[in-house]
């Protein structure tokens, strides 16, 4: 085994704001539509002033809604299932991306076929999931996006970024990762997965598009996406800063 350099994005934790600018790429990186790059990996919530949950590591994800029986995914269960290592991409809905992420974990739809249908049994007339955090943020997911079978449209469980833990700022201790979708439907710090029959109400309003499948950029349920990208690129720097401070109370 070659030992593998950190990526240099993760690696620059004390990024000043011009490494959060997005920026258009130099050499021929390709991005969807109206994504730029950052030279670090922000922490990013929907609450910027608030820090990342305290979780004791333990990994618990709830599995309840439209099933027969709700039940507890633990670390044990996951063992049960392939290990998956994956480079992908990274796409805040504010245009900021990374490029060529390590993560690795588990199938979400390996866990959903090998453990959660059998053991919850959820309901056949299923359709959608929502994926909740300890910090209480929440996103709904299709079953066609959560389950997606092709290895590079896969959502992924993880408990590692480029080969180490999870750390706090980045969802520990198990987090979701869509590269598909627009980053707020990776949920960080998963503790529950609700199964839900009909589309369920977003917790974020029309700022959740149902799907945010980033090649057809579906960043609002509501707003053209070129409209909102400016106004969202713009606060990605403050955004960045204030959520390290927060972080680091
Ligand atoms: N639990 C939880 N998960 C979350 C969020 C959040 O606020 N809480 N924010 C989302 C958003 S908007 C983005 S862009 C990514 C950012 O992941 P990062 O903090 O590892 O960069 O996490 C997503 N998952
Ligand atoms: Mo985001």
């Amino acid at each position: 085994m070659t030992p593998q350099t950190k990526h240099p994005a993760v690696a620059n934790t004390d990024f000043s704001w011009r490494d959060v600018w997005p920026r258009r790429p130099d050499g021929d990186v390709a991005l969807p539509p109206g994504q730029r790059l950052v030279r670090a990996f922000p922490r990013f919530a929907d609450n910027s002033l608030t820090p990342p949950p305290s979780t004791d590591g333990q990994i618990a994800v709830r599995v309840l809604g439209a099933v027969a029986r709700p039940t507890t995914i633990d670390a044990d269960a996951l063992a049960t299932l392939a290990r998956i290592d994956r480079t992908a991409d990274f796409h805040c809905v504010t245009t900021w991306s990374l490029v060529g992420l390590r993560w690795s974990g588990w199938s979400l739809a390996e866990l959903w076929h090998q453990i959660i249908v059998p053991t919850a049994e959820p309901d056949p007339k299923a359709r959608w999931i929502v994926a909740t955090g300890a910090d209480g943020f929440r996103a709904r997911l299709h079953l066609d996006d959560a389950l997606a079978a092709d290895p590079g449209d896969q959502v992924l469980i993880v408990d590692t970024l480029e080969g180490e833990p999870l750390d706090t700022t980045h969802g520990a201790p198990l987090r979701l990762v869509s590269p598909r979708q627009y980053g707020y439907k990776s949920i960080k710090h998963l503790d529950g997965i609700e199964v839900h029959v009909d589309e369920p109400p977003s917790a974020i309003g029309p700022k959740e598009h149902p799907r945010a499948r980033v090649a057809r950029e579906e960043r609002h349920a509501r707003y053209p996406a070129q409209l909102l990208r400016w106004p969202y690129r713009l606060v990605v720097p403050a955004t960045a800063v204030v959520t390290r401070w927060s972080a680091r109370r």
